[in-house]
C-alpha cells in the first residue's frame, strides 16, 4: 500500500477510505494473493479467459490477465457499492452539483442524449438545447462541405483550422485523426494549440487564406494561448484578403461566452454555444467537435454521439459485475492502490489511434490527478496513475523492453480491431498477432528453466527471463467506426469518474490548470515590459528571466 503523509483537513460523512471495512478487507485480500502468478491464476481456474470479460456498445473488454481472482471481484464490487457508486452515477446522470469545488454539473452525458429525452437543470429541460446546436453545427456544416457557405471571394473553403487548446483541442483533434477514414478528403484540417508561434506559422503554411476558416474554440474565450492565436491567424487572414470584412466568411467561434466572442469580432450566427456544465476535457461531443463535424459530416458525427449513448446506458444501467467502465475503473483502483502501479499504459494497435493516448492523458490525469478529497482532507492513497502511450507495433521498438523486464510495474490497456480499414494483404493479421502475443507475453513471461530449454548459454539465462506477471486489458472492437470511437471515450469518461468516485475526489475541477493560467500571465508582463521591472521571484526565476532578456535582446 502507498502511503501519502496524512494533513487532516475537513471530514466527510463518509469514512476515510483506507480504515473502511470494505478497503480492509481488499488489504487482508491483497496479502493473500500477493505472490501469486497470472500462470498461477490460469492453471488454477483454466477457464478465466472464458469468463473474465464483458461486452457492451460493441467493445468487448478481456480481463483475465489482470493479478485477480473472483474473490477480487466481489470485494472490488463491494467497495464500489460501499463508496455510493450508484448513488454517485445517478446524480451526475440527473445533472446534481458533483463537480463541488466549482458547484457546477457534469452533465456531458446530456450531450448525446437522443432528441426526446428529457434532462432538467435549474428547472429547464437542456435536451433541446444540445439538439438545436448540433442542428446549427450541422447546417453550417453541410454548407461548408457542400460549398454553400463560400470564403470572402467566392473559393471554396478547403482548410479548417481549430484554434484550442487543452479540453478545446485535444478531444477533436484525436477524433480527426481516428476517424480520419470518414472524412470528405477535400478538405484539410489542422490544429493550433500552442502559444508557441511555430504551431500557427506551420500549420498556416501554404494555405491560401481565401480558402480557409477558422475555428476559434474556447470554453471561456480568455485562454491566453488561444486568444494570442486567434488574433494573430486573423491578421494573417485579414492581411492576404486585404479586407477587414473578410472576418465574417473566415472565421467562427465555439464558446459559453457570447460577449467575449463578439467583442473579438465574431457574429452571434457565426457561434456556436455550449454550457459550463459541460467540463473541457468532456467536450468533443459538443460545439466544440465542430471542426470534426466539418470533417466527417453530420451523419458520422450523430453516429459518433450514439456511441456514447450506447456506453451510457450501459454505464447507468448494467449489473456492476458486467459494467465496463466499472469494471476498469476498479482494476485501476486495483492497481495503482494495492499493487502500487505509478503509471499505466494504453497501447492502441490501430494507427488512427494515435492521439488517444494523449487523449487520454488529459481525461485521466487532470481529472484525477488530485491530493484531496472532496470535504478537502489530504488523501493517505495514491490517486490517478500517470497515463502514457503510443500506437502497437511501434512501441514494442522502443519502450515495450521495459513493460516486459523494467524494474516499474505497468499496467496495460490493448486496444485492438477485428476488421481493418485500409485492409492490405495479410498485414491486419500481423498486427493483432502482435497484440495479442504482447498480452500473452507479459502475464506469462518465460521462465528460466523455458530459456535453458532453448539452448541459451547459461551466462545469458538471467538476461533473457522474462518475469511476466504484468496485468493488462484488452479491449476488442469489430471495426473503428465512429459509433465504437463514441462508445470507448464514453469507456474511459466513466471509468475515470468510477476511479474518482472511490478515491473521493472532484474529477470535474482543475485547480492545477487555473494556477498555471494565472502565473503566466504575471510573468508575461514582465517579460512584455519595456524597461526591466523589479522581479519578486525566488532568485532561480529571477536569474532565468534577467538571462532570457539579456539573450533576446541579443538575438538578431
Ligand atoms: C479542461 C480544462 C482545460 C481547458 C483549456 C482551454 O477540462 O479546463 O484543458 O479546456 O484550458 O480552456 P478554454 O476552452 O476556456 O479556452
Amino acid at each position: 500500500m502507498s502511503h501519502l503523509p496524512s494533513r487532516g483537513g475537513p471530514q466527510t460523512d463518509r469514512p476515510t477510505l483506507t480504515r473502511h471495512p470494505a478497503w480492509q478487507a481488499l488489504v487482508e485480500h491483497h496479502r493473500s494473493i500477493a505472490d501469486s502468478h497470472l500462470r498461477q491464476f490460469f492453471a488454477d481456474d483454466p477457464e478465466r479467459g472464458e469468463r473474465l470479460n464483458a461486452e457492451a456498445a460493441g467493445l468487448y473488454l478481456d480481463y483475465s490477465k489482470n493479478r485477480i481472482n473472483n474473490e477480487t471481484i466481489r470485494l472490488l464490487l463491494d467497495l464500489a457499492g460501499n463508496c455510493g457508486l450508484p448513488e454517485r452515477i445517478d446524480a451526475m446522470f440527473c445533472g446534481d452539483a458533483i463537480n463541488t469545488t466549482e458547484k457546477r454539473a457534469a452533465l456531458h452525458t446530456a450531450l448525446r442524449a437522443p432528441a426526446g429525452a428529457c434532462i432538467v437543470l435549474d428547472g429547464v429541460d437542456v435536451v433541446p438545447e444540445v439538439h438545436a446546436v448540433l442542428d446549427q453545427m450541422a447546417t453550417f456544416a453541410d454548407a461548408v462541405r457542400g460549398g454553400l457557405w463560400l470564403g470572402h471571394t467566392g473559393k471554396r473553403i478547403r482548410h479548417i483550422v481549430n484554434i484550442g487548446i487543452g479540453g478545446s483541442d485535444l478531444g477533436p483533434v484525436m477524433a480527426y485523426e481516428a476517424l480520419k477514414h470518414y472524412c470528405q478528403r477535400n478538405l484539410s484540417c489542422q490544429f493550433v494549440s500552442n502559444v508557441d508561434a511555430t504551431d500557427l506559422v506551420e500549420a498556416t503554411r501554404g494555405l491560401d487564406a481565401a480558402e480557409t476558416l477558422f475555428i476559434v474554440c474556447s470554453k471561456t474565450f480568455t485562454t491566453l494561448e488561444t486568444l494570442t492565436n486567434a488574433k494573430a491567424a486573423r491578421a494573417w487572414s485579414v492581411a492576404q484578403l486585404g479586407d477587414e470584412h473578410s472576418v465574417a466568411r473566415h472565421f467562427v467561434a465555439v464558446s459559453t461566452n457570447a460577449e467575449g466572442v463578439a467583442e473579438f469580432g465574431i457574429a452571434p450566427t457565426s457561434m456556436f454555444g455550449f454550457w459550463d456544465w459541460v467540463g473541457g476535457r468532456y467536450s468533443m461531443d459538443s460545439a466544440v467537435g465542430l471542426s470534426l463535424m466539418l470533417a466527417i459530416g453530420p451523419g458520422h458525427f450523430r453516429a459518433m454521439l450514439d456511441g456514447f449513448h450506447a456506453m451510457d446506458e450501459h454505464f447507468r444501467g448494467a449489473p456492476f459485475g458486467q459494467n465496463l467502465p466499472v469494471l476498469m475503473g476498479l482494476l485501476a483502483v486495483w492497481n495503482t492502490d494495492f499493487l502500487e502501479a505509478q503509471t499505466q499504459a494504453v497501447l492502441p494497435y490501430d494507427q488512427y489511434l494515435k492521439r488517444f493516448p494523449a487523449y487520454l492523458q488529459q481525461l485521466t490525469m487532470e481529472s484525477n490527478g488530485k491530493h484531496v478529497t472532496q470535504a478537502g482532507a489530504r488523501v493517505d492513497y495514491a490517486t490517478s496513475p500517470i497515463v502514457w502511450g503510443e500506437p502497437g507495433t511501434n512501441g514494442q521498438h522502443s519502450f515495450y523492453q521495459l513493460l516486459h523486464q523494467g524494474t516499474p510495474l505497468v499496467p496495460c490497456d490493448f486496444i485492438g480491431f477485428c476488421q481493418s480499414l485500409n485492409p492490405l494483404d495479410s498485414q491486419h493479421d500481423l498486427l493483432m498477432a502482435n497484440l495479442f502475443a504482447q498480452t500473452e507475453a507479459m502475464a506469462f513471461g518465460k521462465t528460466a528453466d523455458e530459456v535453458r530449454a532453448e539452448g541459451t548459454d547459461e551466462a545469458l539465462v538471467a538476461h533473457r527471463v522474462f518475469e511476466g506477471n504484468r496485468p493488462s486489458n484488452t479491449l476488442l472492437a469489430e471495426r473503428l467506426t465512429p459509433f465504437t470511437l463514441g462508445a470507448l471515450v464514453a469507456l474511459y469518461e466513466h471509468s475515470v469518474f468510477t476511479q474518482g468516485v472511490i478515491w473521493d475526489i472532484d474529477s470535474f475541477d482543475q485547480w492545477g490548470v487555473e494556477l498555471g493560467k494565472l502565473l503566466a500571465q504575471q510573468t508575461a508582463a514582465e517579460l512584455a515590459s519595456a524597461r526591466a521591472p523589479t522581479l519578486t521571484h525566488d532568485s532561480s526565476t529571477n536569474a532565468l528571466i534577467r538571462r532570457y532578456r539579456q539573450l533576446r535582446k541579443e538575438s538578431p
